[in-house]
C-alpha cells in the first residue's frame, strides 16, 4: 500500500474501558480525494466537544469519538481518558512514521488570543506549556483539564508537545486557539514525502 501510486490512509481506532470511563475513538489523518472529513464528538462535556471538533478540522483529520464517563463524579476521567485514547489512535495511525515531515509548527490567532503549538513526533512523551487560563471553568470544563489535555495526547500519542498562549483576555478564545495551534502542528508534522525514510538518526520512530 506504500508504493506512490495508492495512497495509504493512515488510520485507528482505539476501545478503551475502565470502570471510570467506556471510549470509542476512531482518528483518520488522510484523505482520498473528494471525500469528506468526518467529525462526531460526544465526550459529554459540551466545551470539551468544542475543542476537539476544532482540533480535528483544523487538523484536516476525521474523528469519531464516543465517551461514556462517570460525569456524576466530575469531568476529570473523561477529559483525561479521552485524551489519552485521542493519543493512543494518533500514534497508531502513525504507523511507522515513514517519510513524515516529523516537526510541526502552529501559529493560530482568535480575536485577541494568539497561541503556538510546536511539535515533535518524536517517541518522547513530553508536554509544557503556559496557557494563561484565569477562569475555574469554561462551559462544563475545568480549565485546569485544559493543559492535561495536551499532557495525556502527548503521553498517549509519545509526541514532544509545547503549547502556549502568547497574548488574549477571554479564556474561551485562548483555549480554542490553542486547540487550533495544535492542530495546525499536527497537520506540518504527519505530512509525508512519500519515502521510506524514518526521520531520525536512530533510523527509528515508532516505539
Ligand atoms: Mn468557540
Amino acid at each position: 500500500m506504500s508504493s506512490s501510486s495508492t495512497q495509504q490512509i493512515r488510520t485507528a481506532t482505539i476501545s478503551r474501558k475502565t470502570g471510570e470511563t467506556e471510549i470509542e475513538c476512531t482518528l483518520t489523518l488522510d484523505h482520498l480525494p473528494g471525500t469528506k472529513q468526518v467529525i462526531d464528538i460526544d465526550t459529554g462535556v459540551g466545551f470539551y466537544n468544542h475543542m476537539l471538533h476544532a482540533l480535528a478540522k483544523h487538523g484536516k483529520m476525521s474523528l469519531q469519538l464516543k465517551c461514556k464517563g462517570d460525569l456524576e463524579v466530575d469531568d476529570h476521567h473523561t477529559v483525561e481518558d479521552c485524551a489519552i485514547a485521542l493519543g493512543e489512535a494518533f500514534k497508531e495511525a502513525l504507523g511507522e512514521r515513514k517519510g513524515i515531515r516529523r516537526y510541526g509548527t502552529g501559529f493560530a490567532p482568535l480575536d485577541e488570543a494568539l497561541a503556538r503549538a510546536v511539535l515533535d513526533i518524536s517517541s518522547r512523551p513530553y508536554f509544557c506549556g503556559d496557557l494563561q487560563l484565569k477562569r475555574e471553568k469554561i462551559g462544563d470544563l475545568s480549565t485546569e483539564m485544559i493543559p492535561h489535555v495536551f499532557h495525556s495526547f502527548a503521553q498517549g500519542a509519545g509526541v514532544t508537545l509545547h503549547v502556549d498562549v502568547l497574548r488574549g483576555e477571554n479564556d474561551h478564545h485562548k483555549s480554542e486557539s490553542a486547540f487550533k495551534a495544535l492542530a495546525l502542528a499536527i497537520r506540518e508534522a504527519v505530512q509525508t514525502d512519500g519515502s521510506d525514510e524514518v526521520p531520525s538518526t536512530k533510523g527509528v520512530l515508532a516505539v
